[in-house]
């Protein structure tokens, strides 16, 4: 299957037509130097909590957000939507209702051992990235699609495709240049409403994109090594 012009619309029950897919095989040398290259660009990713108020070329956000959403999911039924937000009102109300629910949880709600667990990142309950960065995703699940004659039908898989979709997105935005962070303030339900999504969504994440400040800094932290996460039998 290719990016046509078609406009995708529910497969649901159709029969099986297979079409053949014969891509170019590539050599192995030229696999190992694009995955080695694109090992230690991927190395340089970091997620950016302080970002320069400077716009965004907004193609490259759209070409990211197409990129995501070639992601495999659950039964063909790419259940995402992506909303990308530049207003600064939406924004800013965004982040009042965000920096709400996450100063219940940083006082309490979270609990000691989850705190401990953040300390390191030096995160807390203020998110100037809601309004500073010039662009959001906000990227909602859909968890059921709804028939012609308004039936609900189950998606399946959703939070794995959605998660491989974001993951999907986080890369393209890097190699794209762009940094991101992954926002996920709790409870998020606020998203839909200020959004004004359809009740089959569900919010997943606030994604700020732009450029780090120029004052910008991150945790100093240190990424397990290939041997800690590979198990080869
Ligand atoms: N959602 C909160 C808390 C938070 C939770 C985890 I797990 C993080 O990796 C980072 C933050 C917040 O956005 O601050």
């Amino acid at each position: 299957m290719t990016e046509t012009a078609e406009r995708w619309t529910p497969t649901h029950g159709e029969p099986y037509r297979p079409v053949p897919y014969r891509p170019a095989r590539t050599p192995a040398d030229e696999s190992l130097a694009r995955a080695a290259e694109l090992r230690a660009r991927m190395g340089l990713r970091r997620t950016v909590r302080q970002f320069a108020p400077d716009p965004v070329p907004l193609d490259v956000v759209r070409d990211a957000i197409a990129c995501a959403a070639t992601a495999p999911s659950g039964a063909h039924q790419q259940p995402w939507t992506f909303v990308l937000v530049q207003d600064p009102e939406i924004r800013r109300a965004i982040r009042e209702a965000a920096e709400h629910e996450e100063r219940v949880s940083y006082d309490g709600r979270l609990g000691e051992e989850w705190l401990e667990a953040l300390r390191p990142l030096g995160t807390d309950e203020i998110k100037p990235h809601l309004t500073d960065a010039p662009a959001l995703i906000v990227v909602f699940q859909q968890r059921y699609w709804l028939g012609d004659d308004g039936t609900k039908h189950k998606h399946y898989y959703v939070d794995e495709s959605v998660g491989i979709a974001v993951g999907m997105l986080l890369t393209a935005l890097h190699l794209s240049g762009m940094a991101a962070l992954v926002h996920t303030p709790s409870p998020m339900r606020f998203l839909r409403e200020v959004l004004d999504r359809p009740e089959n969504e569900k919010a997943f994440a606030v994604i700020p994109v732009g450029h780090p400040a120029p004052d910008c800094q991150v945790p100093d932290l240190v990424r397990k090594s290939l041997d800690q996460v590979l198990v080869e039998i």
